[in-house]
């Protein structure tokens, strides 16, 4: 008899679709955070088809586009995070990246994380933390740690199906909806069930809400779930508006100076970026015109209007207010990400270990949302660490030069790629393949410039510690926070994978090895690839080996 088996990827969807619906019910102001994303991706895309004739994309589109997202889940066990590990395998995602929260200066958290997503498709993803409790000292490490011994995120149904993936590799349809069933009813379910008041109350009191937030409670409920939006700054002012931080006129205002620089700044490469279903031959038939200020004004208005309805007033749901500034790169600056988020909610709690149960509040999770630009090489992300540096003690000195600092990135895909600062992935253009061009080089930039290669920016698919840091900061209302320990731990990342339980995948190899496979199957399917000279070939095929290892 033979079985099929879910496919690990649709049981990723599902999972996630599954996911925004279960966080959807306990937090309302989420939900309306995803009709007004809705709503403004929808002003971006009549934006964009204004300014390229023959460009469309339909609503069902556009909801696939919304329907990338990030999780974050903070777990407080070792074998907890074995258990998240081989949990998310079933679903064909696993760990990118080793990120050390410990160690990111004053910002620093006393967790450690990586991210689960899948390295080819990673259209779903979720940033895991691990609670060191060796960061604090040892009498409270030891209450922590004991108070978290006695809980079971898992259950024996969940256990056993994650261990029959394993053993069959791969599980029915029936068994995969089970899986799926296990995360939003228990394991990323939010209970508001808490216990140990006395420690909730001290870490919180030392500014350790974060542990908190891990120790007291009993699942590894989800802490946000980030859509992905095709414009930050639209979106954000939105929320602020209907969450009453200023006045209609005042995002009218802001909307206006936003859609004229955002029109500006989109060519076909922020086309392809931002839309993954458009392919080269699409974008090329599109004729571009810039966009009159009245057809804009047309946009804004009909926004304004889908906005301005009492269902999204949202100053009617309780919440703590918006971020200040957008995490990342400026606007412009096309690499990374951009993050920003409604401040977490305060929302109530009950310590159940006591009789009757006690009443009391927690705030935690809150509304994050990103847009996602170029995935940057190791000199781009130097380039960006020292910018980043620039605009922070700028503008801890409040000079105006604060908003500059990101300058010093070329603003387009080509003079970004030229410089050796981004990514991308190669193919050859439609007359290269039909013999139209004559090709004397092997070189990719002349390659792309002679019209021979078409080039597609790799879009970023990670996460920032600082941005993150910058949030956690943000919605704790602390900044870091110091080790208590005797002697500041360290916390090396082969020691991390040991708990993860495998290997975490560098994804500055990741981007760099798809690079070199896109130019290595571009120039042998042109059949020049023995132009190539022989130091260039060696590199580019290294790479491949290490992909396959
Ligand atoms: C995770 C913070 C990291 C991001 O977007 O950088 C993160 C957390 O709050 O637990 O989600
Ligand atoms: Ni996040």
């Amino acid at each position: 008899m033979t079985t099929s088996f879910a496919d690990p990827l649709e049981m990723q969807h599902v999972l996630f679709a599954e996911l925004s619906r279960m966080f959807g019910k306990e937090v309302p102001l989420y939900d309306k955070s995803l009709a007004v994303n809705f709503r403004c991706n929808q002003a971006i895309v009549h934006l964009l088809s204004s300014g390229f004739s023959g460009f469309t994309v339909s609503d069902e589109e556009l909801l696939a586009t919304s329907r990338e997202r990030h999780g974050a889940i903070r777990i407080g066990r070792e074998d907890e995070f074995r258990w998240i590990t081989r949990y998310f395998a079933c679903f064909g995602m696993e760990p990118h990246n080793y990120y050390d929260m410990t160690k990111i200066g004053e910002k620093s958290q006393p967790v450690t994380a990586t991210a689960f997503r899948s390295t080819i498709d990673p259209e779903n993803r979720v940033f895991a933390s691990l609670l060191r409790t060796s960061y604090f000292d040892p009498v409270i490490a030891e209450r922590i740690d004991h108070l978290l011994s006695s809980r079971q995120v898992f259950s024996d149904r969940a256990r056993s199906l994650v261990e029959l993936c394993e053993q069959q590799g791969g599980l029915a349809l029936d068994d995969a909806k089970l899986l799926i069933q296990e995360g939003t009813e228990r394991i990323f379910k939010w209970t508001g069930e808490a216990r140990g008041r006395d420690l909730y109350e001290e870490l919180c009191a030392e500014g350790f809400k974060i542990a908190a937030d891990i120790a007291c409670f009993s699942s590894h409920h989800l802490n946000h779930l980030t859509p992905n939006t095709l414009c930050i700054d639209l979106y954000s002012n939105a929320m602020k508006w209907r969450m009453g931080t200023f006045d209609r006129s005042e995002f009218l205002k802001r909307a206006e100076h936003i859609l004229a620089f955002l029109d500006e700044m989109v060519d076909t490469d922020w086309l392809l970026l931002h839309f993954r279903h458009l392919g080269h031959e699409d974008v090329a038939s599109f004729d571009r015109a810039p966009v009159s200020s009245s057809a804009r004004h047309e946009i804004i208005s009909t926004l304004v209007s889908s906005l301005d309805i009492e269902d999204l007033d949202l100053t009617r749901l309780p919440h703590n207010g918006y971020k200040d500034r957008t995490e990342g790169p400026d606007p412009g600056t096309q690499v990374l990400l951009r993050q920003d988020a409604y401040r977490s909610l305060t929302e109530p709690i009950r310590f159940v270990d006591e009789t009757p149960p006690f009443e009391s509040s927690h705030t935690a999770r809150f509304g994050e949302i990103e847009e996602r630009f170029y995935a940057v090489t190791p000199k781009g992300r130097a380039l960006y660490d020292e910018c980043l540096a620039a605009r922070t003690s700028d503008s801890h000195s409040e000079s105006s030069d604060a908003a500059k600092s990101f300058e010093r990135f070329p603003r387009t895909l080509p003079e970004l790629f030229e410089s050796g600062l981004v990514h991308a992935i190669f193919e050859p253009s439609k007359a290269s393949l039909a013999g139209q061009v004559d090709i004397a080089t092997a070189d990719i930039i002349q390659l792309m410039k002679e019209g021979v290669l078409d080039c597609r920016g790799m879009r970023y698919e990670d996460f920032l510690p600082i941005s993150a840091a910058g949030i956690f900061a943000s919605n704790l209302d602390q900044y870091g926070t110091d080790s208590t320990a005797d002697h500041r731990p360290s916390y090396p990342r082969r020691e991390f994978e040991e708990i993860v339980g495998c290997s975490i995948k560098d994804t500055v190899d990741v981007y760099r090895v798809l690079q070199s496979r896109s130019i290595l199957d571009s120039l042998a399917s042109l059949k020049i690839d023995h132009l190539l000279d022989e130091s260039d070939r060696r590199r580019l095929e290294a790479d491949l080996v290490s992909l396959m290892a």
